[in-house]
């Protein structure tokens, strides 16, 4: 059943998709089983469009489909949560790059975990980060990007954090599509999430003081 999933969305079927992910839910598949298999769609449909198969509005298509179903899984995600306080966690996609729906998962990841998350929003500079930073004093910076140009801006964005004298009072995680372990190098970042529920455990273990 969840490779039907994968195929509607890689088709573009989006009635079919939604009430394939409704039925999933309704059958008690896990909520992030599900978010798993529209990773997996979505790197086909990031294929198809790197061959010339699919244009931007399909993009746009799988972005759509992907928040409608981000939208129902939510409120079940909220309803397992656990009241307990995890610590200030600031986040945004840096500066180039407004793809949001994967750091949205994390957002909501983090505050059914017990985190108090300020979401500075898409494509955001890196002044913005440290004057975020600077008013909301996080423990924890959470960068997203999914263009490679994203990792030039994540670095700048870690090298004003050092400039404004902050570097010292946060970690610093990334993530988002392309980002691997080598972009952790070279941005300076202190770790690297390969998902939302990686870094979720990451802030866990960084607030706990490890
Ligand atoms: C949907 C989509 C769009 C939508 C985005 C809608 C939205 N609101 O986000 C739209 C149509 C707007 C779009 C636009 C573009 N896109 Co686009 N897009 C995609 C697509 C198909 C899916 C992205 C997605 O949502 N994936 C699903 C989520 C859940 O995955 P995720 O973001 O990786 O997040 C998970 C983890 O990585 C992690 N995570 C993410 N962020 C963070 C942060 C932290 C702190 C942590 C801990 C974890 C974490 O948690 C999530 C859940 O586990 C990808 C293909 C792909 N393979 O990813 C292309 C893709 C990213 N896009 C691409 C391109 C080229 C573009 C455009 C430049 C196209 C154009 N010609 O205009 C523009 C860019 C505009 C810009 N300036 O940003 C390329 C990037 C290539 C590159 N290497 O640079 C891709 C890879 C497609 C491809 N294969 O060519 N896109």
């Amino acid at each position: 059943m969840t490779e039907l999933l994968v195929q509607a969305l890689v088709e573009m079927k989006e009635a079919e998709a939604l009430q394939i992910a409704k039925e999933l839910l309704d059958q008690g598949v896990a909520p992030l089983d599900i978010l798993e298999s529209c990773s997996k769609a979505m790197e086909e449909v990031g294929r198809r469009f790197e061959k010339g198969i699919y244009f931007l509005p399909h993009l746009m298509m799988a972005g759509e489909m992907l928040r409608q179903i981000s939208d129902m899984i939510k409120p079940l995600i909220h309803e397992q949560q656990t009241i307990n306080q995890g610590g200030k966690v600031l986040i945004g996609t840096v500066e180039g790059d407004i793809h949001d729906i994967g750091k949205n998962i994390v957002v909501f990841l983090l505050e059914a975990n017990g985190f108090q998350v300020r979401d500075i929003g898409i494509n955001q500079k890196p002044s913005k980060f440290v004057e975020a930073i600077r008013e909301f004093q996080p423990k924890v910076v959470g960068m997203s990007g999914l263009l490679t140009l994203a990792f030039d801006s994540m670095k700048k964005t870690v090298e004003a954090i050092k400039e404004a004298g902050l570097r010292e009072t946060v970690r610093i995680v990334i993530g988002g599509g392309v980002v691997t372990e080598k972009i952790k190098e070279y941005s300076g970042a202190d770790a690297y999430a390969p998902d939302a529920m990686a870094g979720v455990r990451l802030c866990k273990q960084w607030i706990r003081g490890e």
